[in-house]
């Protein structure tokens, strides 16, 4: 093995062909997914490390990155990045990249399909039939998708994705985003709605926005009283931006109609979650973007940014690119 070769941490699920792309430029250091660099990692490795590919459950804090004072990239394996400390990598000059685009198809469909079983009740027709209720009688009567209000919180790229699937159901779509997403309403889309006509309107809430210090438990107690109460909350994008202990304590109420969830506050959920015993609740082990094909997919983009990035080339996604342009390491 070459000395020269940049040393890179891998610390994500990267499948052989695509190890062995980065190995023919690095030199790998691999920490099991999870563990925290700046403890799992020897001292030696983390002096000599230029690059790091990582998925959301490493945490790059100011601790993790101080750590590592040769690192110029971070690959995320994923779209978001809330597990980085951006300004702080930005100051230190150091990239951060990330997998937007390539996996808003399979997590609108995860949230279609949170919409398709709460509004059809699939998961309880199916212990119905397995208990062996089909034999005694029909199974309750659900609710059709067709004229429902769907209410985006969040209009980028997936909550566009969604809106689209949506509207083939016949769904009347409405959003609520920081900036108004005209073309979408020209394309007639979705409808804008202030936050709180959305939340008055929509019979399913749909959650789509990044998890940032204004949005960590912003979809709250406040929110769930405004909704109707027969409407259902959909969260497939951080578990933190909506309270939980509020979403449970609505429920427990019966102040919404029950909730799909992929994302929860603490992951992997304790299955002694209130959540769990909830008929009303159906849940995905954040599984949006579990799929063969873009699970393949965002690993490609992972790696090609970190190479991209370690050869001095433009990377495809970046999430600070005023790194590139040599403005974040003047400030480090
Ligand atoms: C995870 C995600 O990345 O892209 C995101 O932001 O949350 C997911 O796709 C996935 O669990 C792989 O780490």
């Amino acid at each position: 093995m070459p000395q020269s070769l940049p040393t890179v941490i891998v610390s994500a699920p990267v499948p052989p062909d695509l190890r062995s792309a980065i190995e023919a430029a690095c030199r790998i250091v691999d920490v099991p997914i999870g563990q925290r660099l700046d403890q799992a990692v020897s001292a030696a490795d983390r002096e000599a490390a230029r690059g790091v590919l990582c998925t959301v459950r490493t945490p790059m804090n100011a601790d993790a990155l101080d750590a590592l004072p040769a690192v110029s990239v971070v690959s995320n394996f994923a779209v978001g990045y809330d597990n980085i400390d951006v300004p702080r990598a930005t100051r230190g000059g150091v990239l951060v990249c990330n997998t937007p685009g390539v996996l808003d198809r399979a997590v609108a469909d995860l949230t279609m399909g949170f919409v398709i079983c709460l509004a059809r009740d699939m998961v309880q027709g199916d212990a119905y039939v397995r208990r062996g209720d089909w034999l005694k009688g029909p199974a309750p009567l659900t609710a059709d998708l067709a004229g429902k209000t769907l209410g985006l919180l969040g209009m980028g790229r997936i909550g566009r994705m969604v809106a689209r699937r949506a509207q083939a159901f016949d769904m009347r779509v409405v959003y609520h985003n920081r900036n108004r997403d005209t073309p979408s309403e020209e394309l007639g889309l979705a409808a804008y709605r202030s936050r709180d006509e959305l939340l008055a309107e929509a019979d399913f809430l749909s959650v789509h926005v990044p998890l940032s210090a204004e949005t960590r438990g912003s979809v709250g107690m406040r929110e769930f009283a405004a909704m109707k109460r027969s409407a259902y909350l959909v969260n497939t994008s951080r578990g933190p931006v909506v309270d939980e202990a509020a979403l449970i304590r609505a429920l427990q109420e019966g102040r919404i109609a029950g909730a799909g969830l992929d994302v929860m506050e603490r992951e992997p959920l304790d299955p002694a979650s209130p959540l769990c015993a909830m008929p009303n609740v159906v849940l995905q082990a954040h599984a949006g973007s579990a799929t063969v094909e873009t699970r393949r997919a965002m690993m490609e983009l992972a790696v090609a940014n970190l190479l991209d990035a370690l050869a001095g080339r433009q990377p495809r996604a970046m999430v600070n690119p005023a790194v590139r342009d040599g403005m974040g390491a003047a400030h480090a």
